[in-house]
C-alpha cells in the first residue's frame, strides 16, 4: 500500500477550527510523510528509538493537528489550548516531528537531529519539564490516558468557576495497544465514562502489534465494545483515511460522553518489509528499509529535509488558532478584574495570602484546646480550614472517605451533572486516581489532594513516581500507617511503605506527630509547588505534644527538637509520627534511670536532608547514643541515627490484633525504647 493512495484526501473541508490556508495547497499524505521521514531519519541517527507508530499515527495526528486542535506554538502554556496526550510515549518522535513542524521554538530541526542525546529537547520518551508544547511525561504506559482523564476533569471543573468563556478547551489523547492493555487504562476509562468527559477524545492506535509481535498473542478484547461498556462512544475508522477521520473527529466534537476513535492503522506505513510487523516497533528500520519507503512514500528528500511547501503547510497548520487564542485574551481581559486575577492566579500555581493566617488560626486553636486525635482527623480538622481558603484544593478518596478523613462537611462532590464540587468519589481506583490527579496538576488551576490507605500506595507508586519526575504538586492523604491500624492486619499494615516512597527522588514523605505538626506538614506539601506529597496519618488517637502555640512552623526543617534533655543529652531518640509519643515516654523512663536523653520528632526525612550541614548536624546533635523509633523497617533510618544508632521498628509483616496488644508484641513501645538506649549506653 502506498501513502499516496489517501492523499488526496487531504483537502479538507471547511468549517472546521481554521483549516491552514496554505495546507490546501499541500496535500495530506505529503503533510503526513513528514512525519514520517522525521521519525525514521531520527531514530536511525540515534540508533535507537521507535519508528513505527509515528510512521502509523501520521495521518489521524495529521488530521488532527492541522483541522482540529487549537493550539498555538508561540505560547505553549495558554492556559485554554486543547491538551494533547501521547499516551503511547514511546512513539516520542511523532510528537518532536509535531512540535517541529508546527512551529514550536523548543523543537528545532538540530532538536529532531539530537533526537535521544544527552540535554536535547528530544529525550528518548516525551518529558514534559523539558519540551515545551509536551503536556505530560509519558513512556509508562496508561499513564498518559489517565493523566488525560485528570486533565478533563480539570477543564470541567474550572469552566464550572470561572465559566466557558475562558475555560473551554479538549482534551485529546493517542493511545496505543498497550495504554489499553494495562490495567490503568481501566480504571482510567471508567471514571471518564461515569463522569461523562464528553470534552475528552481518545485516538487510539488499532494497529494490532506489540513488541512480542501480533497482538492476538496475548489479546482479544474488543476496545470499542469495551469503551462502550464504560459510557464512552465508540467507533472505528480507517487510520489512513484523512476524510474518514476528520468525519469522525468532527462528529466526535458534540459528543455527549467521552470519544474513543480505534484508527486502524499499519505500524511503520509505507516501510517496505517492515509494515505492519513488530520489527517496525522499536528499533531504526535501517539504511535499506528507510530507501525503500521513501520510494514508497515518494518522498525523495533527504534525511532531515522538509520541502518548503510541505513545511510551510504545516507552520500555517500551527498559524490556525491565533485567532481564536486572541478571542480568549479578549474574553479574559473582560471578565470582572477580581475574578481575572484569581484565575490567573490559580493558573500560576500561587498560593492565597491568607494561608498563612489560617494556618496560624487553627495551632491558635488547637494550642487553646488541644485534641489528643488520631492524625487522619487531624488532617481533617486542618481541611476544614484549608479548603475555604485555598479554593483549588481539589480532594478525594479511592472509596475510604470515611476512613481518610479527606472530606470535609462544606464539600460538595463532583458529579456529572456539576463539576463545581472539590471532592471526587474516585471509586477503588487507586492508580487511575494518582495518575488523574497528575493530569489535573498538569492542567494547572488545581491542587489535588486524594486519600486511601497507606499501604496502598503501591497501588499508586507509578504515578507518584511520575509526580515526582515531573515536579507536580499533588497530595497524597495516606492513613492507617502502621501496625497502628490494629485489626485489619498484615494485609493492611504498611511496614516497608515509608521506605519505599522515601526512595523516590524529589517527593516529601510527611509523618506528623499530632495536630500541631499535622497543620504545618499540610501547609509545607501546599507550598512545595514543584514536588509530589505524601501525609502519612494514623488511625489511631495521639496524644498532642505541643501545647503552645508557637508561630513558627517546625516541621519546615524536617526534624526538630520536641523535647529537650534535662542537661547534657547522653541519648537523642528520633522518632517520626505515632512514635513520637512513644518515644517521650522513654524519655521519662530514662530520666528515672538517671540518663538525659533528648527527642527529635523527625516528620520529613528529606527536609532535614536538605538542610545545610550544620543546621542539620545541630539537629541531629552529638549524643553518645541515637535511637530512631519507627513503626516500619529500619532502610533509611542510618543517615539519622548512624549505622551504629539502634532502632526500634518492625523487620517482619505486623499481624491482626488490637493495636496496644500489635505495639507490645512487636516491641515497639516505651520500655523497648530505654532498653535499647540502656544496652547502647552500655547500661544493661
Ligand atoms: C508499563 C509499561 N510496560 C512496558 C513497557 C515497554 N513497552 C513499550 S511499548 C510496549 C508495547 C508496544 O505495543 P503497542 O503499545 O501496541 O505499541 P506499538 O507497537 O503499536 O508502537 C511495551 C511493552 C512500557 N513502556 N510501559
Amino acid at each position: 500500500m502506498s501513502a499516496n493512495a489517501s492523499s488526496t484526501a487531504a483537502a479538507v473541508s471547511s468549517g472546521r477550527r481554521g483549516q491552514a490556508a496554505a495546507s490546501s495547497a499541500v496535500s495530506h499524505a505529503r503533510m503526513a510523510n513528514a512525519i514520517r521521514a522525521l521519525a525514521m531519519d531520527a531514530v536511525e541517527q540515534a540508533k535507537s528509538g521507535h519508528p513505527g507508530m509515528p510512521m502509523g499515527m501520521s495521518d489521524v495526528a495529521t488530521v488532527l493537528f492541522s483541522q482540529f486542535l487549537t493550539f498555538d506554538p508561540a505560547d505553549p502554556a495558554w492556559p485554554d489550548r486543547d491538551r494533547f496526550v501521547l499516551s503511547a510515549g514511546h512513539g516520542s518522535m511523532l510528537i518532536y516531528a509535531l512540535l517541529y513542524l508546527t512551529g514550536y521554538a523548543s523543537v528545532t530541526l538540530d532538536e529532531i537531529k539530537r533526537f535521544r542525546q544527552l540535554g536535547s529537547k528530544t529525550p528518548g520518551h516525551p518529558e514534559n519539564f523539558i519540551t515545551p508544547g509536551v503536556e505530560t511525561t509519558t513512556g509508562p504506559l496508561g499513564q498518559g490516558l489517565a493523566n488525560a482523564v485528570g486533565m478533563a476533569i480539570a477543564e470541567r471543573h474550572l469552566a464550572a468557576e470561572f465559566g466557558d468563556v475562558v475555560v473551554n478547551h479538549k482534551t485529546y489523547v493517542i493511545a496505543s495497544d498497550g495504554d489499553l492493555m494495562e490495567g490503568i487504562s481501566h480504571e482510567a476509562i471508567a471514571l471518564a465514562g461515569h463522569l461523562k468527559l464528553s470534552k475528552l477524545i481518545v485516538l487510539f492506535d488499532d494497529n494490532g502489534i506489540s513488541i512480542d509481535g501480533a497482538l492476538s498473542l496475548s489479546d482479544s478484547v474488543d476496545q470499542v465494545k469495551r469503551f462502550e461498556a464504560a459510557g464512552w462512544n465508540a467507533s472505528r475508522v480507517d487510520g489512513h483515511d484523512a476524510a474518514a477521520i476528520a468525519a469522525v473527529l468532527e462528529k466526535a466534537q458534540s459528543s455527549d460522553r467521552p470519544v474513543l476513535i480505534a484508527c486502524k492503522t499499519q505500524i511503520g506505513y509505507g516501510a517496505p518489509t517492515k509494515a505492519g510487523k513488530a520489527s517496525a516497533h522499536g528499533s531504526p528500520l535501517g539504511q535499506e528499509e528507510i530507501k525503500g519507503a521513501r520510494n514508497n512514500l515518494a518522498w525523495e528528500h533527504e534525511p532531515f529535509h522538509v520541502p518548503d511547501d510541505v513545511l510551510a503547510a504545516w507552520r500555517a497548520a500551527g498559524q490556525r488558532s491565533k485567532a481564536a487564542h486572541a478571542d480568549w485574551n479578549k474574553r479574559l481581559a473582560a471578565l470582572d478584574a477580581g475574578k481575572r486575577a484569581e484565575f490567573e492566579r490559580r493558573m500560576r500555581g500561587d498560593l492565597p495570602k491568607a494561608l498563612n493566617d489560617v494556618v496560624r488560626a487553627v495551632k491558635e486553636s488547637l494550642a487553646a484546646s488541644p485534641k489528643d486525635i488520631a492524625t487522619r482527623s487531624s488532617s481533617e480538622f486542618a481541611l476544614e480550614s484549608l479548603i475555604p481558603a485555598v479554593p483549588e484544593m481539589v480532594g478525594g478518596s479511592a472509596d475510604l472517605t470515611g476512613s481518610n478523613n479527606t472530606r470535609t462537611r462544606s464539600m460538595k462532590a463532583i458529579t456529572a451533572a456539576d463539576f463545581s464540587g472539590h471532592f471526587i468519589h474516585y471509586g477503588v481506583r487507586e492508580h487511575g486516581m494518582a495518575a488523574a490527579m497528575n493530569g489535573m496538576a498538569l492542567h494547572g488551576g488545581i491542587i489535588p489532594y486524594s486519600g486511601t490507605f497507606l499501604v496502598f500506595s503501591d497501588y499508586c507508586r507509578p504515578a507518584i513516581r511520575l509526580a515526582a519526575l515531573m515536579g507536580e504538586r499533588v497530595i497524597h492523604v495516606m492513613t492507617h500507617d502502621s501496625i497502628g491500624l490494629g485489626e485489619d492486619g498484615p494485609t493492611h499494615q504498611p511496614v516497608e511503605h515509608l521506605a519505599a516512597l522515601r526512595a523516590i527522588p524529589n517527593i516529601l514523605v510527611f509523618r506528623p506527630a499530632d495536630a500541631v505538626e499535622t497543620v504545618e506538614c499540610w501547609q509545607l506539601a501546599l507550598e512545595a509547588k514543584d514536588r509530589p506529597s505524601i501525609l502519612a496519618l494514623t488511625r489511631q488517637n495521639l496524644p498532642q505534644l505541643s501545647k503552645n502555640f508557637l508561630d513558627k512552623n517546625r516541621c519546615a526543617a524536617g526534624a526538630y527538637e520536641i523535647s529537650p534533655a534535662n542537661g547534657k543529652a547522653q541519648v537523642s531518640l528520633f522518632a517520626t509520627g505515632s512514635e513520637v509519643a512513644i518515644a517521650v515516654d522513654a524519655q521519662k523512663l530514662l530520666a528515672a534511670k538517671g540518663v538525659a536523653a533528648r527527642v527529635v520528632s523527625v516528620p520529613c526525612f528529606e527536609l532535614l536532608a536538605a538542610q545545610p550541614a550544620p543546621t542539620r548536624r545541630a539537629i541531629i546533635g552529638d549524643a553518645k547514643v541515637n535511637v530512631g523509633v519507627e513503626a516500619a523497617v529500619r532502610q533509611g533510618w542510618d543517615a539519622i541515627i548512624g549505622s551504629d544508632g539502634a532502632f526500634v521498628g518492625m523487620s517482619t509483616f505486623g499481624a491482626s490484633a488490637p493495636y496496644k496488644e500489635l505495639y507490645k508484641h512487636f516491641g515497639i513501645t516505651p520500655e523497648a525504647v530505654a532498653d535499647a538506649a540502656l544496652r547502647k549506653l552500655g547500661n544493661k
